[in-house]
């Protein structure tokens, strides 16, 4: 292997990847790549332990991005049933059940495009201290986030901040028009400034080529530090979407990739994410084999559905496996009451909006239109006097 060791100053040695050496890895035989993410897996992480990670969908659809994959963005038509902010107590009360059932992190997801700084937001860092004291890992996944937001999540004790690529940086421009990928760059380094820890990962079986996948990998290969934890989602093609007509990716791509990042990011959790309903016990067996050593637990991701708590135990006990325990990597933030401190002006972050055109983007939106159209109720403009 041609990569370099650089020795930092807390004398971690980082091993710096090329794109070409991470294309080597991907190609090379499935078995072959199986035994060597296998063998990383064993020298940096206890194979055995597994994170069991709970999404909450605090404030679910009419979003006004365009992501292409989504189900929760506004201008598509799907079969979900939006909210606004979800309340404290309900929040509590999910991340105690998935405490009971064994869960060691908490992830709140928004449909936002990005943080503002109005009483949601105050309301979401109530929910942050409030998960925190339950002695579970606090993850928010709520959009582009400014360095001082993030520092208000920090002091609320939050653990991990998730913003993913998705793909590529070309491939990207393919699947959202209204944001850039430096916007998710930014937002990554805007968390990274607060000290949190980054959850960041992509979905496969959007269309996107192999490298298209190795060059979204080798981008986090680069970053310093890489990211914490890294979903690693199937695409799940929701009706409604510009994507609702994408096959199913082949299981063999999953743990293909999967066991690529294992290799390339080894100090991260690998997260088996979404798409595993698709997916057999034999096929998330073999994501394990490759390095996967975390899930997304409970009969539902933010909008679609996912394998249930017990089948997942059952699982893990067929398999030899156990949830690993809160604050194995790191310690628990402290909360510092700082957090309630709101900026005194507003601050006005300029995100891009690239505006450029992605037609099947285009095509389910007007179709969206069209739907939308048909359920309308028909004005009655003359009504006939007996
Ligand atoms: N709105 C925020 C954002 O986009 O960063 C947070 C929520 S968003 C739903 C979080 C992530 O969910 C996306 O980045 C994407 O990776 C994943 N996701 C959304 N829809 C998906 C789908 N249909 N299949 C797989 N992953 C999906
Ligand atoms: C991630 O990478 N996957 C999760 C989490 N981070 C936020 C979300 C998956 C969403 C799948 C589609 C849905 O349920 O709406
Ligand atoms: Fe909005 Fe996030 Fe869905 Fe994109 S992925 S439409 S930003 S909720």
């Amino acid at each position: 292997m041609l990569s370099i060791f650089v020795l930092i100053l807390d004398m971690k040695a980082i091993e710096i990847w090329t794109k070409d050496e991470i294309a080597k890895l991907y190609h090379q035989p499935l078995l072959e790549l199986l035994y060597q993410a296998a063998t990383v897996h064993r020298e940096f992480h206890d194979p055995k332990e597994v994170q069991i990670s709970k999404l909450v969908s605090i404030k679910t659809d009419g979003c006004p991005e365009d992501c292409g994959y989504c189900p929760q963005a506004a201008r598509y038509h799907t079969d979900i049933n939006g909210n606004s902010l979800m309340s404290l107590k309900e929040v509590v009360s999910h991340a105690q059940d998935a405490k009971d059932m064994g869960s060691s992190r908490v992830c709140m997801g928004a449909a936002w495009r990005n943080v503002k700084d109005d009483n949601d937001f105050d309301q979401v860092l109530e929910m942050v201290k409030s998960v925190n004291q339950m002695d579970m890992e606090v993850c928010c996944t709520l959009g582009m986030l400014s360095e001082n937001q993030a520092k208000r999540l920090a002091n609320a004790g939050l653990y991990a901040y998730n913003h993913n690529l998705d793909t590529s940086e070309e491939y990207y421009k393919e699947v959202i028009s209204t944001r850039g990928y430096e916007d998710r760059l930014q937002t990554i380094d805007n968390a990274r400034k607060a000290n949190l820890t980054v959850c960041s990962g992509g979905i496969i079986g959007m269309g996107e080529s192999d490298n298209d996948r190795i060059s979204m990998l080798y981008t986090y290969a680069l970053m310093q530090p890489q990211p914490e934890s890294v979903p690693i989602n199937a695409l799940v093609a929701v009706e409604g979407t510009p994507l609702e007509e994408q096959t199913p990716v082949p299981i063999w791509d999953m743990v293909r990739m999967i066991a690529t990042t294992r290799i390339v990011l080894k100090h991260a959790a690998v997260r088996l994410s979404a798409g595993r309903t698709q997916m057999n016990d034999e096929g998330q067996a073999l994501c394990f084999m490759a390095g996967a050593n975390s899930i997304f637990a409970g009969d539902k991701l933010l909008t679609t559905p996912n394998p249930d708590f017990n089948g997942d135990l059952a699982l893990f006990d067929k398999l030899g496996l156990v949830p690993m325990k809160a604050y194995k990597k790191g310690d628990k933030p402290k909360v510092n009451e700082a957090y309630k401190e709101k900026p005194v002006n507003k601050e006005k972050v300029k995100w891009t909006r690239p505006g450029h055109l992605i037609e099947r983007n285009e095509e389910a939106k007007a179709k969206s239109k069209e739907v939308r159209k048909s359920f309308r109720p028909r004005k009655i403009s003359s009504v006939k006097k007996l």
